[in-house]
């Protein structure tokens, strides 16, 4: 008899510290959720892209240079001020996008690395500029 009174205490301890663990076990996936959370939003920032803006006119680029964060996907928007179609073109970038006179061209590219990297006008050569992604 008093053997089984012992077990059945030790039972109901036993449930007892069941009972504990579940908000162990509640934090733990919390934490671990946020932790998930934290990284999702770190991976989202380094995804977002960067704006950069330039503008074309007398087929000349303004400004010539532009920069960039390193790392982030960039999206390059154009405004052609001529009243000649231009063409935003880079080697190095692989790009190439016609933009109509008077409009605007959004021109975007990957994730790069620190760098230097050259574009011009495919229609009127003598246009070059230079990204610079720091
Ligand atoms: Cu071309």
């Amino acid at each position: 008899m008093r053997r089984l009174d012992l077990l059945a205490g030790f039972r109901a301890t036993e449930s007892f510290a069941a009972q504990r663990v579940q908000p162990a076990r509640t934090f733990f996936a919390i934490t671990l959720l946020g932790t998930a959370v934290l990284f999702a939003s770190e991976h989202a920032k380094a995804q977002q892209s960067a704006s950069v803006a330039i503008s074309v006119k007398d087929h000349r680029f303004q400004p010539s240079q532009i920069s960039a964060p390193a790392n982030r996907p960039i999206s390059i928007r154009v405004k052609n001020l001529d009243t000649a179609p231009m063409e935003f073109e880079s080697v190095s970038l692989r790009v190439e996008k016609v933009i109509a006179p008077g409009s605007e061209g959004v021109v975007n590219v990957r994730a790069l690395a620190p760098g230097r990297y050259e574009f011009f006008d495919d229609f009127h050569q003598e246009a070059r500029g230079t990204l610079i992604v720091q």
